[in-house]
């Protein structure tokens, strides 16, 4: 199947619901929203489907979830018939899965690619969005949804010089499709957040010379990839059910069980027994299956930080460059916890360097590379992978304009208000997948449950005559606040002083709020249905 639009009809013209976006949450949307019958169009920006995996193609790109859990659980047959290669999919194959799921329930035929929804204008007395896209079409419709991601607009710092450098460089989420050829050049990659960790070893064996700028450094655990096994691979296939529910079940929408066991109450023989355990089976296992008060006890995520601290120092042979990868001072888990693959054994090759950019930060990109305040660097090619305008910036570079031409970035000037990331008061029918306040949980889970959470709403107000929904603003401000509450009972909000964008601390003269919802994801589905249950308790239907 062709990436090229599918769909060339409807130039101009009414429908019951726009979609923007194509990625996890947009395609079941669709999938939804052509069961229920509606009337609707999608637009996406990206030149096919995939969302995030059609945008992120730089080297090592990979889930940081099992491939079990990472994907969709609406149709049986689609888990049976679909068959995951690695522990951890990479992206061609997270792309593969999207693009089966787009033909298999024909699913682009509804989107017109290559376009962005650039301004959504609420029209009161009609009440329809008047949706403009990129190729100058107004489409207008009854219900605008977002399905736009949460990490999905890229943050390029504004480094003074970029436009005069006369190598090439790209932002990591924009990487080309044809590719880059890295092969014997002088690369710098900036950022050692999820995605740096993942293109540093990739890349370090075909440049001549790497050299890493960290600013920040990560508390890295192994995701400990490989190759599934064929028993593996039946899994999702043959406890579809329970693994569903499983998933449901979690804080994090994982398939863990609580471990039942805190690292301060056990010796500690059995502390280090327990976390070499939860390393060997990697990634998310460490921080999810070794104790549960790692996120809610200083001292054992102290523990946890020590342990880590002591694997870079055993694999990291030059002991300044193992000093200057050990992250001190903040808690494990308040920056995104990443998972590598041979990421501080890469530091060990010759050809790769870190350069410290915590007190002698990048000041400017010049013609053949980079100046921090103290010194000036050589490269054909410098790779930023310096993140994400995260969960709000996806929505708000959209220019919404609710009721009276409100617009919604004016709104979340200081932090996002949304009940339960649906809904925000003043943009009636504005629906959000994922949207800002929901949980930052594996996504896929989060995308199908908030999705049949919007397209069970819109059947309710069809089934009971409503013709608008909205947040009360009540109840956007107890949910704002109770969002920062939860994160500030564990040990996540200390994440803003390293400037995590679970707070909006990554961005230049971004409001520090928390914007994901860190209360478990399986309180918030439940939050939801009860909202719903109750005929949609803090929104107004009108
Ligand atoms: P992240 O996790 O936001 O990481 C961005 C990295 O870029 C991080 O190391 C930053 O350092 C660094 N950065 C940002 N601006 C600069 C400047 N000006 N100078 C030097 N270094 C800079 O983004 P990722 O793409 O890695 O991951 C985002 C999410 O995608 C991840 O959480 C997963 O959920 C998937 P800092 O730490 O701010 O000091």
């Amino acid at each position: 199947m062709s990436d090229q639009n599918q769909n060339e009809k409807d130039t101009s013209s009414t429908v019951d619901a726009v979609v923007i976006g194509a990625g996890f949450s947009g395609l079941y949307l669709a999938h939804k929203l052509q069961e229920l019958g509606l009337n609707f169009r999608g637009f996406e920006a990206g030149p096919g489907v995939g969302g995030t995996w059609q945008w992120n193609r730089y080297p090592g790109a990979r889930t940081d979830s099992l491939s079990k859990i990472y994907a969709y659980t609406f149709s049986k047959e689609l888990t049976a018939e679909w068959t995951w290669t690695e522990r951890y999919p990479s992206q061609a194959e997270v792309l593969a899965y999207l693009e089966h799921v787009a033909d298999r329930f024909d699913l682009r035929q509804h989107f017109t690619f290559n376009t962005a929804v650039e301004r959504a204008d609420y029209d009161e007395e009609s009440n329809e969005w008047l949706v403009q896209s990129a190729n100058g079409e107004v489409t207008r419709s009854r219900f605008l949804l977002t399905a736009v991601g949460l990490l999905s607009a890229p943050n390029l710092p504004p480094f003074k010089g970029i436009e005069q450098f006369r190598g090439k460089w790209a932002h990591s989420a924009r990487w080309p499709k044809e590719g880059i050829d890295l092969t014997g050049k002088k690369v710098a990659v900036v950022g050692t957040g999820s995605t740096g960790i993942q293109i540093i070893p990739a890349i370090a064996d075909s440049v001549a010379e790497l050299t890493v700028f960290q600013r920040t450094p990560n508390y890295v655990v192994p995701a400990q990839n490989r190759l599934l096994t064929t028993e593996e691979q039946e899994e999702p296939k043959k406890h579809f059910e329970s693994l569903k529910r499983q998933v449901r079940e979690h804080p994090f929408a994982m398939a863990f069980e609580a471990p039942g066991r805190n690292a301060i109450d056990v010796s500690e023989d059995e502390r280090q027994k327990v976390f070499e355990e939860a390393w060997d089976k990697g990634g998310f296992h460490f921080l999810f299956e070794s104790f549960d008060d790692l996120s809610v006890n200083r001292e054992s995520n102290e523990y946890a930080c020590d342990f880590i601290r002591s694997k870079i120092a055993d694999v990291v042979e030059d002991s300044a460059t193992a000093e200057l990868l050990s992250p001190r001072g903040y808690p494990y888990g308040s920056k995104r916890p990443p998972a590598g693959t041979n990421y501080y054994e890469t530091f060990n090759k010759p050809n790769v360097h870190i350069v410290d950019v915590s007190s002698d930060p990048i000041v400017e990109i010049t013609p053949t590379g980079l100046r921090t305040t103290s010194e000036s660097f050589d490269f054909d090619t410098i790779i930023f992978a310096t993140g994400f305008d995260a969960s709000t910036g996806s929505v708000t570079r959209i220019d919404i304009r609710g009721r009276s031409g409100e617009s919604l970035a004016e709104k979340w000037k200081h932090g996002p208000l949304t009940n339960l990331g649906y809904s925000t008061a003043g943009f009636p029918n504005l629906l959000m997948a994922t949207g800002p306040l929901s949980p930052f949980a594996n996504i896929p889970t989060c995308s199908e449950e908030t999705v049949d959470w919007i397209v069970d709403c819109i059947k309710y107000m069809q089934e009971n005559g409503h013709a608008t929904i909205e947040s009360t603003p009540n109840a956007e401000a107890e949910w704002a606040e109770h969002v920062s509450d939860v994160a500030h009972q564990s040990l996540t909000a200390e994440g803003e002083k390293v400037n995590t964008w679970f707070a909006g601390a990554n961005i230049e003269g971004k409001a520090h709020a928390i914007n994901v919802y860190f209360g478990g994801a399986n309180d918030y589905f439940a939050r939801g249905r009860a909202s719903a249950d109750a005929g949609y308790k803090g929104f107004t239907l009108t």
